[in-house]
């Protein structure tokens, strides 16, 4: 019954015939936004570039960036490139700051993606008969409602839970047998607390694997998730302006890397300051062109997030490049007294000590001219009612730890268990009070 992949001809297609493939498919993409968008032909106009003018691959390069503000000038339906009638679906992504941004979908689009999704879910070793508990968000979010029907194309049999109510969930993971679990990483950890507090063994229940993804985690993070919850852990990447999960998805074998489906979603890496394009295995922000998306497409979108592609073979046989794990934003980045600081990397030192849980937030001031960071994080039940003096060597060893991995001096809190407010979508780990 379960089968390695889902397209396995195109998933081990040789270079050439994948680059052909893409070729084709950016020329047609190019001709057709730039007749029927209006935004995108003035800065292709203002750019100097013609889409007779991409002729290989490279000539990609030429193309002005699409940025998420393209998207709020435009808003709500500016981009779309065929009419309101042809739309079945939109979604929106919350932001935190001004209007969201909303992409939309034809009827091809929502069977593209499902079809998309399905290959993930294969990626990671799922397959009919499989139960999938699907702990997404339904709504406006893309996590939700894209796994979904991803699953059902699959013909596995999905358990649309959502977000939140967590006993009721783990009641629902025992009764009904769930096999696959679909969540952020912070939410798992949040399901595996609960489990704890419960009494529930999760060696008890059916579950094999976790799809895990719209938020950073680092290895660290994956082996807790592993343990805690008796699964093993892949990570799925995606983001809603390029279609929402399933833009690329690590492999079960291999665990090492997310397969990006390129034949869909054509990916660059890019000097974030200067958007030169940077030689393979660099690492930089991703840049994706959507191939195949009908209703909204997206030409060199800017993602913000910070990964590097190889090309290396993998073992499971897919020629598909990997994209690394992303180690953060070039907007989540903060600067503290000039060093570059990721809150994924301050969660990889967290998760290596023994007796601090996986729960933390990061407070950032700033004193007259001084940056100054805070990291808040919850010790377990045993060390919190052990000696002040334990906790004080606590303390002094992440902040020793942190310095030595970032260069960065900070303060280190211990708070009690479960005061720091428990995920049940993307966690909220930085808290910047500085204005600037
Ligand atoms: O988070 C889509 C998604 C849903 C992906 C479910 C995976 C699973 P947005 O809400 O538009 O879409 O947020 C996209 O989330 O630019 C990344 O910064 C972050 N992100 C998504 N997947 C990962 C991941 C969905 N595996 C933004 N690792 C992206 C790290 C991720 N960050």
């Amino acid at each position: 019954m379960t089968t390695l992949f889902w397209e396995e001809e195109i998933e081990t297609l040789p270079r050439v015939g994948l680059e052909s493939i893409q070729l084709r498919r950016l020329k047609h993409l190019v001709t057709r936004v730039y007749a029927t968008v209006e935004p995108y032909r003035r800065k292709m106009d203002a750019a100097g570039i013609k889409p007779g003018d991409i002729q290989t691959l490279a000539d990609l390069q030429k193309l002005p960036f699409t940025y998420k503000d393209d998207l709020r000038d435009n808003y709500p339906f500016g981009l779309f490139t065929v009419p309101l009638d042809d739309v079945v679906r939109v979604h929106a992504s919350s932001g935190t700051t001004g209007k969201p941004t909303v992409v939309g979908y034809t009827k091809k689009d929502i069977e593209t993606w499902a079809g998309l999704m399905a290959r993930a879910l294969t990626c990671a070793g799922a397959h009919r008969g499989d139960m999938v508990h699907n702990a997404y968000g339904y709504g406006l979010f893309t996590g939700g409602l894209g796994a979904h029907y991803g699953a059902e194309c699959l013909g596995a049999t999905v358990i649309p839970v959502s977000g939140g109510n967590t006993k009721r969930q783990i009641t629902i993971m025992q009764d009904f047998g769930s096999t696959v679990l679909l969540s952020t990483p912070s939410y798992a950890l949040n399901l595996a607390e609960a489990m704890d507090a419960m009494g529930v063994d999760p060696a008890s229940l059916s579950l094999r694997v976790g799809i895990f993804g719209a938020e950073p985690w680092s290895e660290n993070m994956r082996e807790e998730v592993e343990k805690k919850l008796n699964i093993k852990a892949v990570d799925i990447y995606g983001l809603s302006e390029v279609i929402g999960p399933g833009v690329a998805m690590e492999c079960l074998q291999t665990r090492g890397g997310m397969h990006v489906f390129e034949d869909h979603f054509l990916p660059e890496i890019i000097d974030p300051d200067t958007g030169e394009v940077l030689p393979p295995g660099e690492k930089g922000e991703l840049v994706f062109t959507t191939l195949t998306k009908e209703a909204f497409p997206v030409i060199r979108y800017r993602t913000k997030d910070i990964s590097r592609l190889f090309y290396e073979p993998c073992p499971c046989g897919r020629t598909l490049v990997r994209m690394e794990k992303v180690t953060g934003r070039t907007d989540d980045m903060l600067i503290i007294r000039g060093v570059n600081v990721f809150p994924s990397q301050i969660e990889h030192v967290l998760v290596g000590i023994e007796g601090v849980e996986p729960h933390y937030q990061i407070v950032v001031e700033r004193e007259g001219n001084l940056d100054t960071m805070q990291v808040r994080v919850e010790v377990s039940e045993e060390i919190f009612s052990d000696e002040i003096r334990v906790l004080e060597n606590l303390a002094k060893r992440i902040k020793i730890e942190i310095k030595d991995l970032l260069g960065v001096t900070c303060s280190v809190k211990l708070v009690e268990p479960k005061t720091i407010q428990r995920s049940e979508g993307k966690a909220q780990r930085v808290i910047d009070n500085r204005k600037i």
